[in-house]
């Protein structure tokens, strides 16, 4: 996947229209956006290809999908027919169910992301324990796009460096929960940004700034 600026859209805004305006203001700067539950959940999958449409964006479902196996399939099957290139999957339900994942992918000639380790504070509790193995498993499996955290670069390096660099990583964590965008683009090949575009006062400034800071 490439993403222009290394830089993707967290658009979770609770309306169309709200997500219209933001993606109007920043449509220049950034080609990639996550739709995650908040949007979803308040305007339908229909909202997938209404962006689409409007703006030509690539369309990432943060779904953080974490079922058995034939659910995982009817979730990414349903989220790809509405549109979305990529869906991301949690790891830590194991094999079979991101296998599930990944056959809905391939058939529908689309993309996952394997979830290792989440940003938040958290994720010290249970899941950092098994990041490791979590990638592991992603790699055995072929897996070649993760999400790993920018808010503990430690983490994200030791992620790398199982994943290997051809693997694509996608990191959410910078601003709000204390990322440091261009340190985190040592690891990771594009940065998840959520609200500090979208409750910026001017959303297209936030966005200009911020891809000034990664260079
Ligand atoms: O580990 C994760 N951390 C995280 O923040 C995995 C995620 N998918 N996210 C998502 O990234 C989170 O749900 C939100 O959509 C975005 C970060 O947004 P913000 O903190 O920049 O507002």
């Amino acid at each position: 996947m490439k993403i222009k600026n290394s830089l993707i859209l967290a658009l979770d805004v609770m309306s169309e229209s709200e997500a219209i305006e933001i993606c109007d203001s920043i449509k220049d700067y950034i080609d990639t956006i996550k739709i995650g539950y908040p949007l979803a959940l308040a305007e339908g999958l229909e909202i997938i290809n209404k962006l689409k449409d409007k703006f030509g964006f690539k369309v990432i479902c943060d779904f953080k999908v974490a079922d058995i196996d034939a659910t995982n399939s009817k979730i990414c099957d349903e989220t790809f027919k509405a549109g979305a290139d990529a869906i991301i999957c949690h790891g830590f339900v194991g094999s079979d169910s991101v296998q599930a994942c990944l056959d809905m992918a391939n058939n529908h000639g689309k993309e996952i992301f394997l979830l290792t380790e989440m940003s938040h504070p958290g994720a010290k509790m249970f899941l950092q324990k098994d990041a490791e193995k979590i990638a592991e498993m992603g790699v055995d499996m072929g897996i070649t796009n993760y999400v790993a955290p920018a808010t503990r670069l430690d983490r994200l390096s030791i992620i790398r460096d199982i994943v290997g660099d051809n693997a694509f990583i996608i990191s959410p964590g910078v601003g709000k929960q204390g990322g440091d965008g261009k340190k985190t683009l040592e690891y990771s090949n594009a940065i998840i940004v959520g609200r500090s575009i979208y409750e910026a006062d001017n959303p297209k400034i936030a966005c200009e700034n911020l891809i000034q800071s990664l260079k």
